[in-house]
C-alpha cells in the first residue's frame, strides 16, 4: 500500500497530480484544504491537500508507464520553488498518516478495545503494542464491520489482506488506517454523471419503489439549475397512472419537458425529438425482477438505444434497506444489463451500510450516488466512499 499527500490550488488540480503520479487506480482517502495562517495569508492562497493510496503493485505498473509530462504539470501548479518541495510529501502508511477523523475512529477502537480485555496494559504508547493486542485490534475492527452487516466472506478478505502483513512493531494507528484504507480502494471511486459531446442518456432501472422517480428529481435539477444543462425526459412508466403524474409534477417544476412512451419501439423517435438536448434522463417501471416479460421490455428498451449516437449510462437504483439476499437476488435478474452503476437510496432508513460494501464486490460495478431523504433536490450526494469507510469502521460521522 502506498500513500501519498498532493497539495494544489484546487482538489481537481491535486488528484491530477495524483493520477498523473499513481496511476488511475489511486484512490482519494481524504481531502482538506490548508488555510494560510497569520502573515503568510497575504503571500500564499489557501491550497487543497488531498491524501491517494494505491495497491503496491498498481504502482509499480503506474510507475513503469509513467509518462515524462508529471513534471511539467507539477512546474505549471506550482507558485514557487518552495511550494514545490511541499506538493510532493511521501508519507508511509507506517506514519500516523491517516487524518484528524480517523484519529477520533482509533481512539473509539481503543477505548472498546480496553472494555472488552478490562486490561489497559495491552493497549500501550504506539510502538509499544504487543502482537496480542494487535490481534485483538483486528478482531474488534472484524465485529464493526459484521456489525455493519459486511458479508463475513468479504470482512475476512479484508482482514486476512491485513493479518499477513502485520508484523511485531506494527502499531494500531498502521492496522487501523491499513484497513481504512483495504475498504476505500474496495469501494473505489464512485462515477458521476458526465457530460460530454454526444447527448448522454441515463437509464434508472430497479425494482419498484426504491426511490427512481424521485432520484431523476435531484439530479435533473442539480444538472439544470447548477450547471445549465438542457435536460429532457423520458418516462416508459405508463403502468400507473401516478407514476406519469409524479414525473410530470417534478417536470413542470423544473421546466423539464417530458415524453412518455407506451412500448420499447418508441424511444428512437422519443430521442430523436431530443437530440438537441444536453442530457435525457429515462425513468423506467419498477419492475418486479422476477417477473420475466417485464424484464425482458426493459432490456429491448435499453438494446433501443443507437449506442453510436448517444453515450449512454444505466444506473440500477437499489434501497441500501433491502434485505442482502434479495438485493443479491436483484442483482442477479440485472445480470444483462452490461456496465451499469449502482446507486444506492434510502441511507437515512438504516444504521448499517454494508450492504454497499457487499453489492459493490458482488457486481464489481462502480458506486455512484447515494440519496439519504425524501428532500428534492437536496438528499442526494455523490459516495462519499472515505465517510463510508469510517463508518463501517463503526465510526460515528454519518
Ligand atoms: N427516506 C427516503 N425516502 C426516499 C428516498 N428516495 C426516495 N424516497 C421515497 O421513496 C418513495 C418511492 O420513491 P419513488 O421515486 O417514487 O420510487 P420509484 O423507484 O420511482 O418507484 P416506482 O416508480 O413505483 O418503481 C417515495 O415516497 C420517495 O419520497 C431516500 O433517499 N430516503
Ligand atoms: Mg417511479
Amino acid at each position: 500500500m502506498i500513500v501519498k499527500k498532493y497539495q494544489a490550488p484546487t482538489e481537481t488540480q491535486a488528484i491530477l497530480l495524483a493520477k498523473e503520479e499513481l496511476g488511475n487506480s489511486a484512490v482519494v482517502l481524504n481531502s482538506k484544504t490548508i488555510k494560510q495562517r497569520g502573515i503568510m495569508r497575504l503571500f500564499k492562497k489557501d491550497v487543497v491537500e488531498i491524501t491517494a493510496a494505491l495497491e503496491e503493485k498498481e504502482f509499480v505498473q503506474a510507475v513503469n508507464e509513467k509518462k515524462p509530462t508529471f513534471q511539467s504539470k507539477i512546474d505549471v501548479l506550482a507558485d514557487d520553488e518552495a511550494d514545490k518541495k511541499a506538493k510532493n510529501v511521501t508519507v508511509s502508511s507506517g506514519n500516523n498518516a491517516i487524518e484528524a477523523k480517523l484519529e477520533s475512529l482509533h481512539s473509539l477502537l481503543k477505548e472498546q478495545m480496553q472494555m472488552t480485555s478490562g486490561n489497559s496494559e495491552e493497549v500501550k504508547a504506539e510502538g509499544e503494542v504487543s502482537e496480542n493486542a494487535n490481534i485483538k485490534f483486528l478482531k474488534l475492527i472484524y465485529n464493526k464491520m459484521i456489525d455493519n452487516e459486511v458479508d463475513e466472506k468479504y470482512v475476512n478478505l479484508i482482514i486476512e489482506e491485513i493479518e499477513n502483513s502485520i508484523k511485531k512493531e506494527t502499531t494500531l494507528d498502521n492496522i487501523l488506517s491499513a484497513v481504512y484504507q483495504k475498504i476505500i480502494l474496495k469501494l473505489d471511486e464512485a462515477k458521476t454523471i458526465t457530460v460530454g459531446d454526444k447527448t448522454k442518456i441515463a437509464f434508472f432501472i430497479g425494482p419498484t419503489g426504491v426511490g427512481k422517480t424521485t432520484t431523476i428529481a435531484k439530479l435533473a435539477s442539480k444538472y439544470k439549475i447548477n450547471e445549465g444543462k438542457k435536460i429532457a425526459f423520458i418516462t416508459s412508466d405508463t403502468y400507473r397512472i401516478a407514476a406519469v403524474e409524479q414525473l410530470n409534477t417534478y417536470a413542470s417544476i423544473l421546466d423539464i419537458p417530458v415524453k412518455v412512451i407506451y412500448s420499447p419501439g418508441e424511444i428512437t423517435e422519443a430521442l430523436n425529438e431530443f437530440k438537441k438536448f444536453d442530457m435525457i434522463f429515462i425513468d423506467t417501471a419498477g419492475r418486479s425482477h422476477k417477473d420475466e416479460k417485464q424484464k425482458n421490455e426493459l432490456f429491448e428498451l435499453i438494446n433501443s438505444v443507437d449506442e453510436n449516437k448517444y453515450d449512454v449510462e444505466k444506473y440500477l437504483v437499489l434501497s441500501v434497506t433491502t434485505k442482502y439476499k434479495d438485493l443479491l437476488n436483484i442483482v442477479d435478474a440485472f445480470k444483462e444489463v452490461t456496465d451499469y452503476r449502482i446507486l444506492f437510496t434510502k441511507l437515512d432508513e438504516t444504521v448499517t451500510l454494508g450492504n454497499i460494501l457487499n453489492i459493490k464486490l458482488y457486481t464489481g460495478a462502480s458506486l455512484s450516488y447515494t440519496t439519504y431523504g425524501q428532500n428534492v433536490p437536496d438528499d442526494i450526494e455523490v459516495t462519499n466512499v472515505q465517510k463510508l469507510a469510517k463508518q463501517l469502521l463503526g465510526g460515528n460521522e454519518v
